[in-house]
C-alpha cells in the first residue's frame, strides 16, 4: 500500500546549535571553544559580533521549550557545548557538573512538555584547549579518545532520556570551512604559516578521516554499552545540496554534477555505508586522502543507525577545464546559481549560497536513498534566510511570506519523496526555531521561524512561517 501521508509517528520540529543560541560563554565554568576565539579575530564575523549573548538560551531554555510547545513541535534538535560539559575537553580533564546539568534540565523540560529531544553531540564548537594541545581533529590518536570520553559523559548523563543521538553536525563544514577555506574556526587556509601539520591540500582530508574514526568509535561505545538498555539510535548528520548540470547536454557537466555530490556527501556517506571513499575523490586526491586501515574500517563501516540530512538548496555545476589545483575540494567544478540559459536556481536570499529549489530536495532524498540502500533518514536541518529581512518593518517580518512559501515547497517535495519514491524519511527539523548567530554572517542573516529582538532583551516573537509549518505537518501527520 502506498502511504499518502507522512504518518502519525513522523517526528517534526525545529533545530538549533549551542554556540548559535546559548550565550553565557563564561558562566558556570564554561571555557572557550574555537568559535569564541575565532570571533575575536577582527574581520572574521561580518558584523563584528560573536555568540557572547546570542539568544541567551542558557538563561531562557524554559522559554525556548514553551515556544516549541506553542508552535506544536513534536521534537527539538539541539547541540551540546563540549566546553560547558568538559571545559578543557580532554579525557583526563574534569567534568563540569553545572554544565551537564543545563542539558539534563533542558531534556527534562522537553519531556515535561511532551517534546522529543534529539541531541547533537558536536556542532562545530571544539574546546579551544584541544586545538592548542594537539591540533584537534588533526591528531587522531589523541582526539578520538577525547571525543569518545565526551560522548560517554553524555550517554551516561542523558542516555535513559534521549533516544536520538547525532555524533556530528556537517563534518564537511568543520573540515572544508575550517581547514581549507578558513571561513569557519579554526580558520586554516592555504597560508602555510598558520597550519599545524600540513596545509589545506592535506589537512581537510585528514581532519575528515579522523572525525569519521571518532564517530565510529562513539557509535561502537553506544552500541556496546548503552543501546540495549537505553534503546536509542545514533547517526551522523551530513550536509549537501542538490546539483544540476550547468549544461545538461554536456556530458562533462553531467558528470561534474555527480562528482560534486560525491565530494560533499559521499566523502562521509560512502565511508560509513560502504567502508571506502568515492572513486572520484581517490582519483583526484590520490594519497592526500587517507586510506582506511582494517581497524578503522571496522569502526566506520555500518556505523549509522539513521542518516541525518541537512539541505537547503540546489546549485548548477559546471566542469572546470584543466587539472584540479591542490587546494580544490569540490571535484574540480564551478558552483553556479544560473544555468547555461541564464535560468537562476531560485529566488535570491540573504545567503549568497542559498537559492530555494524544492524539486531538488526530492531528487536529493532519492539520490541518498538509492546510493545507501534505503536508510532511515531524518532531515535534521532545512530552511532559508530571506533577502533584506533586517530592513523590513516588524509587520512584514512577522508575515514572513517568503519563508512560508519555502517550507510549503520543501515539505511537499519531501512528502513526494516518501509517498512516490519510497524514501524512508522519519523526521524533519526545520532550521531554525529562532533567529540566531549565523556564524561568519553574524546576526545579519536570520533563519528563524521566530523573530529574536537582539536589541530588545532577546524577546521572541513567532513569525507566520511557524504557523505554516505546524499546519503542513498537522495535515500530513494525521
Ligand atoms: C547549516 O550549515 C548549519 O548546520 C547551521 O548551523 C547554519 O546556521 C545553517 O546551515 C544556515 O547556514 O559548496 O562551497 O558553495 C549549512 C552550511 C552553507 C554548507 C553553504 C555548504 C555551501 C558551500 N552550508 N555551503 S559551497
Amino acid at each position: 500500500m502506498t502511504r499518502h501521508t507522512l504518518g502519525k509517528d513522523f517526528l517534526w520540529g525545529y533545530a538549533t546549535a549551542s554556540y548559535q543560541i546559548e550565550g553565557a560563554p563564561h558562566e558556570d565554568g564554561r571555557a572557550d571553544s574555537i568559535w569564541d576565539t575565532f570571533c575575536r579575530i577582527p574581520g572574521k564575523i561580518a558584523d563584528g559580533s560573536s555568540g557572547d549573548v546570542a539568544c541567551d538560551s542558557y538563561h531562557r531554555y524554559k522559554e525556548d521549550v514553551a515556544l516549541l510547545k506553542q508552535l506544536g513541535a513534536k521534537a527539538y534538535r539541539f547541540s551540546v557545548s563540549w566546553s560547558r560539559v568538559i571545559p578543557l575537553g580532554g579525557r583526563d580533564d574534569p567534568v563540569n557538573e553545572l554544565g551537564i546539568q543545563y542539558y539534563v534540565n533542558l531534556v527534562d523540560e522537553l519531556h515535561a512538555n511532551g517534546i522529543v529531544p534529539m541531541v547533537t553531540i558536536f556542532h562545530w564548537d571544539l574546546p579551544q584547549a584541544l586545538h592548542d594541545r594537539y591540533g584537534g581533529f588533526l591528531n587522531q590518536k589523541e582526539y578520538v579518545q577525547d571525543y569518545v570520553r565526551y560522548a560517554r559523559v553524555l550517554f551516561e548523563a542523558m542516555g535513559s532520556k534521549v533516544k536520538h543521538w547525532i555524533t556530528y553536525n556537517e563534518p564537511w563544514c568543520s573540515t572544508i570551512h575550517g581547514y581549507a577555506i578558513g571561513l569557519f574556526a579554526p580558520g586554516h587556509t592555504s597560508d602555510r604559516s598558520i597550519s599545524s601539520v600540513g596545509d589545506s591540500s592535506t589537512e581537510p582530508w585528514l581532519a575528515g578521516h579522523n572525525i569519521l574514526v571518532s564517530h565510529g568509535a562513539a557509535v561502537k561505545l553506544y552500541r556496546e554499552e548503552f543501546k540495549s538498555k537505553d534503546g536509542g539510535m545514533i547517526g551522523i548528520t551530513l550536509n549537501g545540496d542538490w546539483t544540476m548540470p550547468w549544461d545538461p547536454e554536456n556530458p562533462a557537466d553531467v558528470e561534474a554534477a555527480q562528482r560534486k555530490l560525491e565530494f560533499s556527501i559521499a566523502w562521509y556517506g560512502d565511508a560509513i555505508y560502504k567502508g571506502e571513499y568515492p572513486t572520484s575523490m581517490r582519483k583526484q586526491l590520490g594519497d592526500r586522502l587517507p586510506e582506511f586501515t582494517e581497524e578503522e574500517r571496522k569502526l566506520v563501516q555500518g556505523s549509522n543507525d539513521f542518516y541525518g540530512m541537512n539541505t537547503y538548496c540546489s546549485n548548477y555545476i559546471k566542469h572546470k577545464s584543466g587539472a584540479p589545483t591542490l587546494e580544490d575540494y569540490s571535484g574540480n567544478v564551478e558552483i553556479l546559481l544560473e544555468n547555461k540559459d541564464g535560468k537562476p536556481v531560485g529566488p535570491e536570499t540573504q545567503s549568497t549560497w542559498l537559492q530555494p529549489d524544492p524539486p531538488g530536495f526530492r531528487s536529493l532524498l532519492k539520490w541518498i536513498s538509492d546510493r545507501y540502500d534505503r536508510p532511515m533518514i531524518y532531515v535534521t536541518e532545512n530552511g532559508t534566510s530571506l533577502k533584506g529581512e533586517n530592513d523590513l518593518s516588524k509587520e512584514e517580518i512577522l508575515k514572513d511570506e517568503f519563508r512560508s512559501e519555502y517550507f510549503r515547497g520543501y515539505v511537499n517535495a519531501m512528502t513526494e519523496a516518501v509517498t512516490l519514491d519510497n524514501v524512508d524519511c522519519r523526521g524533519y527539523m526545520a532550521w531554525s526555531l529562532m533567529d540566531n548567530f549565523e556564524w561568519a554572517e553574524g546576526y545579519e542573516t536570520r533563519f528563524g521561524v521566530t523573530y529574536v529582538d537582539y536589541k530588545g532583551g532577546q524577546t521572541r516573537t513567532p513569525k507566520n512561517s511557524a504557523k505554516v509549518v505546524a499546519q503542513l505537518f498537522g495535515n500530513l501527520c494525521s
